[in-house]
Protein backbone atom coordinates (compact mmCIF):
# COMPACT_ATOMS: atom_id res chain seq x y z
CA UNK A 1 0.00 0.00 0.00
CA UNK A 2 1.24 3.69 -0.81
CA UNK A 3 1.85 6.26 2.05
CA UNK A 4 1.23 9.56 1.41
CA UNK A 5 1.89 12.64 3.72
CA UNK A 6 -0.66 15.52 3.52
CA UNK A 7 0.71 18.59 5.47
CA UNK A 8 -1.60 21.51 6.04
CA UNK A 9 -0.13 24.82 6.45
CA UNK A 10 -0.47 27.62 8.76
CA UNK A 11 -4.01 28.97 10.06
CA UNK A 12 -5.54 26.03 8.72
CA UNK A 13 -7.04 24.96 11.68
CA UNK A 14 -8.89 28.26 11.26
CA UNK A 15 -10.89 27.25 8.36
CA UNK A 16 -14.63 27.39 8.93
CA UNK A 17 -14.75 29.97 11.36
CA UNK A 18 -13.40 33.28 9.66
CA UNK A 19 -12.45 34.63 5.63
CA UNK A 20 -15.97 32.52 4.39
CA UNK A 21 -16.23 34.26 1.96
CA UNK A 22 -12.80 33.24 0.49
CA UNK A 23 -13.00 29.73 1.91
CA UNK A 24 -16.28 28.58 2.46
CA UNK A 25 -17.31 26.80 5.67
CA UNK A 26 -15.40 23.77 5.29
CA UNK A 27 -13.17 22.99 8.50
CA UNK A 28 -9.79 20.87 8.13
CA UNK A 29 -11.64 18.01 9.67
CA UNK A 30 -14.19 18.16 7.03
CA UNK A 31 -10.94 17.83 4.36
CA UNK A 32 -9.32 15.42 6.38
CA UNK A 33 -12.39 13.14 6.65
CA UNK A 34 -13.14 13.88 2.34
CA UNK A 35 -9.54 12.46 2.02
CA UNK A 36 -9.54 9.67 3.95
CA UNK A 37 -13.11 8.60 2.39
CA UNK A 38 -10.63 8.70 -0.78
CA UNK A 39 -7.80 7.39 0.51
CA UNK A 40 -9.80 4.18 0.82
CA UNK A 41 -11.21 3.58 -2.20
CA UNK A 42 -7.96 4.03 -3.48
CA UNK A 43 -6.29 1.75 -1.16
CA UNK A 44 -4.04 4.66 0.22
CA UNK A 45 -2.70 5.21 3.58
CA UNK A 46 -2.29 8.85 4.53
CA UNK A 47 -0.51 10.32 7.54
CA UNK A 48 -1.99 14.27 7.87
CA UNK A 49 -0.39 16.50 9.65
CA UNK A 50 -0.86 20.71 10.45
CA UNK A 51 1.08 22.94 11.63
CA UNK A 52 1.46 27.22 12.42
CA UNK A 53 5.50 26.67 12.21
CA UNK A 54 7.94 27.07 9.06
CA UNK A 55 10.55 24.75 11.20
CA UNK A 56 8.33 21.77 11.77
CA UNK A 57 6.75 21.43 8.46
CA UNK A 58 10.58 21.30 7.08
CA UNK A 59 11.36 18.52 9.46
CA UNK A 60 7.98 16.77 8.60
CA UNK A 61 9.39 16.95 5.28
CA UNK A 62 12.71 15.71 6.07
CA UNK A 63 11.67 12.85 7.93
CA UNK A 64 9.44 12.00 5.03
CA UNK A 65 12.18 10.10 3.05
CA UNK A 66 12.05 6.37 3.05
CA UNK A 67 8.44 6.28 4.84
CA UNK A 68 6.40 8.06 2.29
CA UNK A 69 5.96 7.71 -1.69
CA UNK A 70 4.72 11.26 -2.33
CA UNK A 71 3.43 14.61 -0.66
CA UNK A 72 0.24 16.41 -0.59
CA UNK A 73 0.27 19.88 0.31
CA UNK A 74 -1.03 23.33 1.05
CA UNK A 75 1.77 25.50 2.65
CA UNK A 76 -1.01 27.98 2.78
CA UNK A 77 1.08 31.51 3.39
CA UNK A 78 4.40 29.92 3.43
CA UNK A 79 3.50 28.84 -0.12
CA UNK A 80 4.94 32.25 -0.83
CA UNK A 81 7.57 32.82 1.36
CA UNK A 82 9.14 29.92 2.13
CA UNK A 83 12.66 29.09 0.72
CA UNK A 84 13.26 26.67 3.74
CA UNK A 85 10.08 24.57 2.50
CA UNK A 86 11.18 25.04 -1.26
CA UNK A 87 14.64 23.22 -0.31
CA UNK A 88 13.09 20.89 2.27
CA UNK A 89 10.61 19.31 -0.99
CA UNK A 90 13.31 19.62 -3.33
CA UNK A 91 16.47 17.89 -0.79
CA UNK A 92 13.85 15.01 -0.34
CA UNK A 93 13.09 14.01 -3.77
CA UNK A 94 9.55 12.91 -2.96
CA UNK A 95 7.27 13.57 -5.52
CA UNK A 96 5.06 16.15 -4.15
CA UNK A 97 1.80 17.78 -5.12
CA UNK A 98 0.81 21.78 -4.09
CA UNK A 99 -2.72 22.53 -3.69
CA UNK A 100 -5.06 25.36 -2.49
CA UNK A 101 -8.46 25.95 -1.78
CA UNK A 102 -8.84 29.54 -3.49
CA UNK A 103 -7.08 30.08 -6.94
CA UNK A 104 -4.25 31.89 -5.94
CA UNK A 105 -3.72 33.98 -9.34
CA UNK A 106 -7.28 35.47 -9.07
CA UNK A 107 -6.01 37.31 -5.74
CA UNK A 108 -4.03 39.69 -3.94
CA UNK A 109 -0.39 39.98 -6.30
CA UNK A 110 1.74 38.60 -3.51
CA UNK A 111 -0.36 34.93 -3.47
CA UNK A 112 0.98 34.67 -7.55
CA UNK A 113 4.48 33.83 -6.41
CA UNK A 114 4.68 30.16 -5.10
CA UNK A 115 7.69 29.11 -4.27
CA UNK A 116 7.15 25.87 -3.74
CA UNK A 117 5.63 25.20 -7.36
CA UNK A 118 9.00 24.69 -9.00
CA UNK A 119 10.07 21.89 -7.01
CA UNK A 120 6.54 20.53 -7.00
CA UNK A 121 4.86 17.65 -9.50
CA UNK A 122 2.01 20.24 -10.31
CA UNK A 123 -0.32 22.53 -8.34
CA UNK A 124 -3.92 22.24 -8.14
CA UNK A 125 -5.57 25.69 -7.28
CA UNK A 126 -9.13 27.17 -6.53
CA UNK A 127 -11.20 23.99 -6.14
CA UNK A 128 -12.07 24.78 -2.51
CA UNK A 129 -11.70 21.30 -0.60
CA UNK A 130 -12.17 19.35 -4.06
CA UNK A 131 -8.22 20.44 -4.76
CA UNK A 132 -7.01 17.98 -2.23
CA UNK A 133 -9.06 15.19 -3.61
CA UNK A 134 -7.92 16.23 -7.11
CA UNK A 135 -4.54 16.24 -5.36
CA UNK A 136 -4.75 12.90 -4.33
CA UNK A 137 -6.02 11.33 -7.76
CA UNK A 138 -3.27 13.07 -9.49
CA UNK A 139 -0.61 11.43 -6.79
CA UNK A 140 -2.25 8.21 -7.85
CA UNK A 141 -1.81 8.75 -11.19
CA UNK A 142 1.84 9.59 -11.01
CA UNK A 143 2.96 6.83 -8.97
CA UNK A 144 0.81 4.16 -11.31
CA UNK A 145 2.99 5.17 -14.01
O1 LIG B 1 -6.12 28.96 -0.90
C1 LIG B 1 -5.35 28.35 -0.13
O2 LIG B 1 -5.47 27.17 0.14
C2 LIG B 1 -4.23 29.14 0.56
O3 LIG B 1 -3.11 28.29 0.66
C3 LIG B 1 -4.75 29.49 1.95
C4 LIG B 1 -3.78 30.35 2.75
C5 LIG B 1 -3.33 31.56 1.93
O4 LIG B 1 -2.34 32.27 2.65
C6 LIG B 1 -2.79 31.17 0.57
O5 LIG B 1 -2.44 32.35 -0.13
C7 LIG B 1 -3.81 30.38 -0.21
C8 LIG B 1 -4.44 30.82 4.04
C9 LIG B 1 -4.87 29.70 4.95
C10 LIG B 1 -5.46 30.25 6.21
O6 LIG B 1 -6.87 30.34 6.03
C11 LIG B 1 -7.62 30.99 6.96
C12 LIG B 1 -8.83 30.43 7.27
C13 LIG B 1 -9.66 31.02 8.16
C14 LIG B 1 -9.29 32.20 8.76
C15 LIG B 1 -8.06 32.77 8.46
C16 LIG B 1 -7.23 32.16 7.55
Amino acid sequence: MKNILVIHGPNLNLLGTREIDVYGNVTIADINILMEKKAKAMNVSLNIVQSNHEGEIVEAIGNARGKFDAILINPAAYTHTSIAIRDAISAVNIPTVEVHLSNIYKREEFRHISLVAPVAVGQISGFGEQSYVLGLEAIMELLDK
